[in-house]
């Protein structure tokens, strides 16, 4: 067993693991990123495509801002598109100015894979059989596999940025965690077509045979969603069939969706999920390890890089001033702006989905909701300061 020691242990290179890593080098605090996929996986996974004004900030704060600046797309306003109409919320104009950058979170993950192997600070792709010891107390262990060797790792701090399906979240023991859940009965087929995107803004669609996301990660690449079962299976979605879906649920008239070469086609399901206290002993999780939000709002990734931002502070007033006042209030900072998400996201899900065996009445109660919404300034509002962003006392 090869041993080896550092501050902070970091279990998962995705954006919370690998912008928590960057936080803590800023402030001279050593880690080590412990990965169990490989790179070229992380870098090609397909996920959020939204950021906060607040995820773009702290990605240029940790020298992550410099392609996000040239590349990034800055948005103004979203569409709500229901009954035959397409509706414009003006985000910038309802929230003093207020935007969202489409940047695709796998080139969030590559600015950050990149930074990390610059500054040869420790990032071990490919790690097996990751398992945390001793978390109780305050000398953890992580085990792994790594390179066909058995090795050891010791630490001050064990960071669980792991994901849903990781291993930090499952190291606390029975009983500890209080978990509040709900599966949806329906999941998203999400695309990444190879043409350019038929609307300058995003257009959420509200349609009798489903929910559509029109959606973009350049002006040449398009990234789009239709509702399906929550366990389709894609191989029961040839092309054909996915563009004829996407031209009726997002089709109006006089508006035609370009339609190009298929690159990437996937299915995922959807639930919200929050696991409390988001810490034990020296184990702190932070985003998906510790909550989930359907895709609707585009908060996951956001929520995650936030849930770090507070945990980066937190471990290096205590390493810097001994002040363990952010590390023992690290759950509730970070779960009333997780539970606002987690509002918003459920809202927006159940706005605007079909729901399988749903009667007239759900599909009125939408249509109603929607109607408010593009037609009241107030309720306008509502949805677009969540949407950008919403932090401090009204989380
Ligand atoms: P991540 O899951 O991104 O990263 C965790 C990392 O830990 C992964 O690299 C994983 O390989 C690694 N890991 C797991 N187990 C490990 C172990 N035992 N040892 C070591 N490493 C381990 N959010 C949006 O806002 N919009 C979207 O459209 C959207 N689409 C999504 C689609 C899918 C299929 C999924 C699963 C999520 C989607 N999300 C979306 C949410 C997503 O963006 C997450 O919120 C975001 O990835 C959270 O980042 P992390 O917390 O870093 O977790
Ligand atoms: C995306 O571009 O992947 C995306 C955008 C908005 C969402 C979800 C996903 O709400």
């Amino acid at each position: 067993m090869t041993a080896g020691t550092t501050q902070v242990g970091i279990v998962g290179a995705g954006p919370a693991g690998l912008t928590l890593a960057r936080l803590l080098g800023a402030r001279g605090i050593e880690s080590v990123v412990l990965e169990s996929r490989s790179r070229d996986h992380c870098e090609h996974r397909i996920r959020a495509g939204v950021l906060e004004q607040g995820a773009v900030d702290l990605l240029r704060a940790v020298g992550a801002g410099e392609r996000l600046g040239r590349e990034g797309i800055v948005h103004h306003g979203v569409s709500l598109q229901f009954a035959g109409g397409r509706h414009r919320i003006p985000l910038s104009e309802l929230t003093g100015g207020a935007a969202i950058t489409i940047y695709g979170q796998t080139e969030v993950v590559k600015d950050l894979i990149r930074l990390r192997v610059e500054a040869g600070d420790p990032l071990l792709f490919e790690a097996e059989d990751v398992a945390l010891h001793d978390i109780e107390g305050d000398r953890p262990r992580i085990t792994y596999r790594h390179d066909g060797r058995e090795r050891e790792l010791r630490c001050d701090i064990v960071a669980g940025c792991d994901g849903f399906h990781g291993v930090s979240r499952a190291s606390i023991p029975a009983g500890v965690l209080r978990v509040s859940e709900r599966d949806y009965p329906f999941g998203w087929l999400g695309i990444l077509a190879d043409v350019a995107p038929s609307s300058e803004e995003l257009v959420y669609a509200h349609h009798e045979r489903g929910f559509a996301l029109l959606s973009l990660r350049s002006p040449t690449l398009s990234r789009l969603y239709v509702q399906v079962a929550h366990d389709e299976d894609i191989g029961e979605w040839p092309d054909e069939r996915i563009w004829a879906e996407l031209q009726t649920r997002l089709g109006l008239p006089g508006w035609t969706l370009a339609e190009g070469p298929i690159l990437e086609k996937g299915v995922t399901g959807m639930r919200s999920f929050v696991a409390a206290p988001m810490q034990f002993g020296s184990l702190y999780l932070a985003g998906d390890a510790a909550h989930i939000v359907p895709p609707t709002g585009a908060k996951g990734l956001n929520l995650a890089i936030a849930d770090v931002e507070l945990l980066g502070e937190a471990v290096a007033a205590w390493y810097e001033r001994g002040d363990r006042s952010g590390l023992d209030g690290y759950t509730e900072a970070c779960l009333r702006r997780v539970w606002r998400a987690e509002h918003f996201s459920w809202w927006m899900t159940s706005m605007l989905h079909r729901l399988p065996g749903g009667d007239p009445f759900d599909v009125e109660l939408q249509l109603a909701q929607l109607r408010y919404v593009v037609s009241s300034p107030a309720a306008a509002t509502t949805l677009a300061e969540n949407y950008v962003g919403i932090a401090g006392r009204r989380a």
